[in-house]
């Protein structure tokens, strides 16, 4: 409603999507650094001193309630910002083929979403309230309760906008960014109209990305160690950067478990053409 009554979109607009947990900060980062790339050395880059939630802002924290949107009003073009909004919830005058703002989209294999959410959530705990169980968190995100929605019609979303309007919609898996990284970022930069010029590839800028972004550069670097809470979140740099592994489900989740997910998976995607596999 906020979005629809208030928020001015400009057809140079890039979105960063994600359902919670899938991705949103490696997205963040490698999407900035695509679309910057030739401001900025890899050596004294941004993302060295600044967490990527502080270079791509988060677009629902900056709709007031009282539908005031200066802050993102005020921000230079192009704009990249992030969201966790489903896609049907986006104006059309943001999703209409005509619009001009683009979303990159990253989902993950539920099984690993869900274990990373738990442990997000027992680290934002406030110390009064009892831990969750992985049993709890698995019953609530598999009954649909979760950030934003129900886990599996967010990725439908996104899925079917992305199949309609190819150029509009990149939808990424965070498995595929992690077997091939280098094709997946070489990817965002066509979709987004900035593919990489044969001096970069043989300057090996793609490579340069990739390495700033990992999981192993990001989680070392000082402001993502960083565990000071800022007052307004309950929640410091440090606690986005956990293992960064596909599969690490395999170490949380009974067979019953892995079943059931799989199970509400295979039925929610069916048809489709895609799946987590
Ligand atoms: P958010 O949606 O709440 O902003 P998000 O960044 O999507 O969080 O999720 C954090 C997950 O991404 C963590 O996964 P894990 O719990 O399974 O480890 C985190 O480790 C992982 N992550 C953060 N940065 C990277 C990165 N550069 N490469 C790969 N994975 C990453």
């Amino acid at each position: 409603m906020l979005i629809n009554d208030h928020f001015k979109a400009r057809p140079t607009d890039i979105i960063v999507a994600t359902s919670p947990k899938c991705g949103t900060t490696w997205l963040r980062a490698l999407v900035f650094s695509i679309i910057n790339r030739h401001f900025f050395d890899f050596n004294d880059h941004p993302l060295r001193k600044l967490n990527p939630q502080e270079l791509v802002l988060l677009f629902e924290g900056h709709i007031h309630k009282d539908g005031s949107t200066s802050f993102l009003d005020e921000l230079p073009s192009p704009r990249l910002l992030s969201t966790h909004i489903p896609y049907s919830l986006f104006p059309k005058r943001m999703t209409d083929d005509t619009s001009g703002c683009r979303f990159v989209y990253i989902c993950r294999d539920p099984k690993d979403v869900l274990v990373s959410k738990w442990h997000f959530s027992n680290k934002l705990r406030p110390k009064e309230v009892p831990p969750l169980s992985l049993e709890e968190a698995f019953d609530l995100f598999c009954n649909g309760v979760s950030h934003y929605g129900p886990f599996w019609d967010h990725v439908l979303g996104y899925w079917k906008a992305s199949v309609e309007s190819p150029k509009k919609v990149l939808f990424l898996t965070y498995e595929d960014v992690k077997k091939e990284p280098l094709g997946c970022v070489r990817k965002v930069a066509e979709f987004l109209g900035v593919p990489f010029s044969p001096e970069e590839e043989n300057k090996k800028t793609v490579e340069e990305i990739v390495k700033l972004c990992s999981f192993e550069s990001l989680s070392n670097l000082d402001v993502n160690r960083s565990v000071a809470k800022r007052s307004e979140r309950p929640v410091s740099n440090s606690d986005f950067f956990r293992k960064g592994e596909v599969g690490d489900w395999v170490n949380h989740l009974s067979p019953e478990m892995v079943e059931k997910m799989n199970q509400i998976t295979e039925q929610k995607l069916q048809g489709i053409g895609f799946n987590f596999h």
